[in-house]
Parts: C-alpha cells; sequence; structure tokens
C-alpha cells in the first residue's frame, strides 16, 4: 500500500468525474500490458485470441461477436481504459462491460467503416443476440481507423455509460438492464489487437501493488496520453 497507488486510483475516478463513488481511497486498479505472454484470468467462448508481442489479439476475423472477458461478476460500477486497434479489413472491435454470461452484455464498439461507435446490449440465446441502445457518430477531431491504437476508456457508474475516444467523449447512454458484471475485449467478423486494457473501481481489488514500480508508471502515462 502506497499514497502513489491511491493517488493512481483517485486521479483515475476523478478523471471520470464520478468522485462521488465512495469510498474512493479503497478504490483498486488492475492492469493487464500483455507483456509477459501470460493471458491468466482471461477467458474467451468464441473467437481466437493469441497473445503477439505484447499485444492481445483477435487472429481469426470468423465469427460474430468474439470476445474475451476477465474480472469478476460482482463488479459493479468502473472505468475501463484499452487501446482498441481494428486490424487489416476489419470494421469492429471495442470493450465489453458488465459482463454476466457468455451471451449478456453491453458492447462499446468502434465502426471505421463508418467512424462512428455503436453501444448494444447483448442478450441471452446465441452470440448474436442484441439490441442496439445507441448510434455515435464520432465527436470532435476523432477519426476512428484501422491499424491504429485508439484509445478507448468506458465509464460505468450505476445505469449510466459514457465512452471516451482517444480523450473525446462521444457519448453518454443510460441502461439498466445489467447492474455487475465482468469487462472484456470484442470484435465482430474483425481482426483486432488490445493493449494496456486497466480497469479502476470501488470493489475492484488492486493488483498493481504486486509489482508496483513499472506498473505504476504505465498507468501515470496511460493517464497522460488519455488526457
Ligand atoms: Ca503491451
Amino acid at each position: 500500500m502506497t499514497l502513489r497507488r491511491l493517488a493512481v486510483s483517485a486521479i483515475a475516478l476523478g478523471a471520470a468525474g464520478i468522485l462521488a463513488l465512495a469510498p474512493t481511497a479503497l478504490a483498486g486498479t488492475q492492469l493487464w500490458d500483455f507483456e509477459d505472454g501470460s493471458d491468466k484470468g482471461w477467458d474467451a467462448p468464441n473467437g481466437d485470441w493469441q497473445m503477439n508481442g505484447g499485444v492481445y489479439q483477435e487472429v481469426s476475423g470468423a465469427e460474430a461477436a468474439m470476445h474475451s472477458v476477465v474480472g469478476e461478476v460482482d463488479w459493479d460500477d468502473y472505468v475501463i481504459n484499452a487501446k482498441v486497434r481494428i486490424d487489416d479489413a476489419g470494421q469492429w472491435a471495442g470493450i465489453a462491460f458488465r459482463v454476466q454470461s457468455d451471451f449478456e452484455y453491453y458492447i462499446y464498439y468502434l465502426n471505421s467503416t463508418n467512424n462512428k461507435s455503436e453501444l448494444w446490449m447483448h442478450t441471452d440465446g446465441g452470440f448474436d443476440a442484441r439490441q442496439n441502445l445507441a448510434d455515435i457518430p464520432a465527436v470532435g477531431d476523432v477519426l476512428i481507423e484501422n491499424d491504429t491504437f485508439h484509445e478507448v476508456q468506458v465509464v460505468v457508474a450505476g445505469d449510466t455509460f459514457e465512452l471516451w475516444v482517444d480523450g473525446e467523449l462521444q457519448s453518454e447512454d443510460v441502461d439498466n438492464t445489467y447492474s455487475t458484471g465482468k469487462i472484456g475485449v470484442w470484435a465482430w467478423s474483425s481482426t483486432a489487437s488490445f493493449d494496456d486494457v486497466m480497469v479502476t473501481g470501488a470493489n475492484i481489488v488492486d493488483t498493481l501493488a504486486v509489482d508496483a514500480g513499472d506498473k505504476v508508471a504505465t498507468v501515470w502515462g496511460l493517464m497522460k496520453a488519455a488526457r
């Protein structure tokens, strides 16, 4: 336990504008940079997921709603930061949250063909069972393009969600169907790459302290890059 670690957690929540969540001091952060070639804790119900060169990738581009998830089903409010890249001729990739099962979760994903993002709620009945909740044309200077890592931030607080891309708020949306769940990376009929997946929340066990040195530096770098 260090003051630095607490500061990092507080900044993550503060940057998201949800400092009112209490108690901030107990919030924890978990980070996956995939540098050690380990995907310990991740579980992929579909798709072909591999680690290559320090990034986590879906390499088949073959199925609908391919995803790999991590975390705990009782996680409720949190902030997710991740680098998301749609590879080659892919079109759709993003970050899943409030993941309850293989089929039930929310997904904010980037759509490079149309320079927009989309929010969907996946429902029981199959990998492609879903409802559209929001269609989000890119806001500000954001250009969603392939073969480029985009900084994606998803803020999940109660029934309200925010999507930030490359430091710009894209959308705020409301739904109260799923109140808790894991987080995940996701691609639809697209190859895609993910890196530096980080989650901070009030009821998330902090694992950064285990090897605090370079991880804390990485988090600070992410914070600066995202803002
Ligand atoms: Ca990495």
